[in-house]
């Protein structure tokens, strides 16, 4: 086992791999921006190094300025967290070069899966379900692009290649605005990316987005750990997460996994991943993998007692999983809710001093944030500052206890979302579950004032 991890990430998800660390009897060392040195985990770190200036680009995606620390510190790993350089197959082999492990899953895989064509294809060979489209890129010839839509069938989708969580889609409805439309994702996807291809899908109207969490060592051993429903989301921003996904039949569920953990033997995947699905109609439809630990982590953890942190490090140093299949058990109902430092209803952020800091607590209730009274939120970087993750018997008692947990928590000096998960944890749509990726939007253009 590694004796020292360098973490390469900030806020919660830093103090989270510390903590992983701590208990594994593994040293870690933090960077940390100008803009973090009053962060939790700096206070709490054996060793912090600042690498840079608040700007994200100087700092937590400075890759030279990481390495060199895990040099001087005798660091022997690194792990990328969320976000930032963690699904940066370069950053990973410069890593790997530089006599590092990285903690996930190889470049090559890291390669494959950041091309959304190249992982649809790799799916398609492994026998995982995917949305009825394009075989690969779409071709130049407009003849071509208009004979592969009347196929599919009207309307369709156009993604980008180099795109993936929203980033680069175009719907089209009609046969007239197809060129058009294929044209513009090309130039914008060329611009954004560097990489002009695209690809085309049937468009799902109303899905669920239902991901599936999956472990694999490098011997080839793989388990998948249930689902995540996280459909609750405004503009490609997820807000509430659960585990298991209200209504869907079990056995639906375990042909899904057992297909994710068959494709991940099959490509020899390595680490912690995730397969990506919309659920519409009974059925799952592959969309993208995510190559690193997710924000939702917790609520996995909580129903199957698995700690993916730790997981992966084991995974990272050589070692068997220590499980099979079978012995993977899911107990309970588990629920997320991302608090953000933004205005609940208008969304803008709202970084500055918390004045007052009081976190819930009780049975179930767990709270993974890096935050405490009197800490500055910097304006510099995303606007979650923690996560409250409950777990009940059932999904009910869940929901109670997140209703309980919300109603105990405090945030004083900022404006948080708090208020908006009070409402959505007695709305009837969400109590009832199930609901689509479009239901917050309707819901916030209905209630919102
Ligand atoms: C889709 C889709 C409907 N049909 N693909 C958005 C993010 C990216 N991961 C894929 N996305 C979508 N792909 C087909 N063929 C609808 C979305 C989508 C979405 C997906 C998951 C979660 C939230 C979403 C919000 C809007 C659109």
């Amino acid at each position: 086992m590694f004796k020292k991890i360098l973490i390469a990430n900030r806020g919660e998800i830093a103090l989270r791999i510390q903590r992983a660390c701590r208990e594994m009897g593994i040293k870690s060392v933090v960077v940390y921006s100008e803009a973090d040195r009053d962060a939790k985990y700096v206070r709490l770190a054996e060793e912090a190094v600042c690498i840079g200036p608040a700007a994200s680009s100087q700092s937590y995606l400075n890759m030279p300025a990481i390495i060199s620390t895990a040099e001087v510190t005798d660091a022997e790993a690194i792990h990328p967290g969320y976000g930032f350089l963690s699904e940066n197959a370069d950053f990973a082999e410069r890593v790997e070069q530089s006599g590092f492990t990285f903690i996930g899953p190889t470049p090559a895989s890291i390669r494959v899966m950041g091309d959304k064509v190249s992982a649809k294809q790799a799916m398609i060979k492994s026998g995982v379900p995917c949305v009825p489209g394009s075989e690969g890129a779409l071709p130049e010839d407009p003849k071509e692009i208009i004979r592969i839509a009347r196929t599919v069938g009207y309307p369709v989708i156009i993604k980008a290649a180099g795109g993936g969580g929203g980033r680069g889609m175009r719907v089209v409805h009609t046969e007239a605005a197809l060129i058009n439309a294929v044209q513009m994702t090309r130039s914008e996807a060329g611009a954004a990316f560097g990489n002009p291809a695209v690809y085309m899908e049937k468009f799902l109207e109303n899905p669920r987005h239902v991901e599936i969490q999956i472990l694999a060592d490098e011997h080839r051993n793989a388990v998948w750990l249930g689902e995540r429903d996280c459909s609750m989301q405004r503009r490609h921003q997820k807000i509430i997460e659960e585990a298991p996904a209200p209504g869907i039949p079990r056995r639906v569920i375990e042909k899904i996994g057992d297909r994710c953990a068959a494709a991940c033997r099959k490509i020899g995947y390595r680490g912690a991943g995730t397969f990506e699905f919309l659920y519409e109609n009974g059925e799952f439809y592959f969309i993208e993998m995510n190559t690193r630990v997710q924000v939702e982590h917790p609520v996995t953890e909580l129903v199957t007692g698995i700690d993916i942190v730790q997981m992966q490090i084991r995974i990272a140093a050589g070692e068997k999983l220590p499980f099979t299949q079978r012995q993977i058990q899911m107990r309970g109902h588990a629920i997320e809710v991302r608090i953000n430092a933004e205005d609940p209803y208008k969304f803008v952020p709202s970084p500055g001093r918390i004045t007052t800091w009081h976190a819930p607590g009780g049975p179930g209730v767990r709270v993974d944030s890096h935050v405490y009274t009197n800490y500055f939120v910097p304006p510099n970087y995303d606007s979650m500052i923690g996560k409250i993750i409950v777990h009940g018997d059932t999904r009910e008692q869940a929901l109670a206890r997140m209703r309980t947990a919300l109603l105990e928590t405090v945030v004083e000096g900022i404006q948080t979302n708090i208020p908006l998960h009070r409402e959505l944890m007695v709305d009837n749509g969400f109590v009832q579950g199930g609901t689509s990726i479009h239901y917050l939007e309707g819901w916030l253009s209905q209630h919102r004032r």
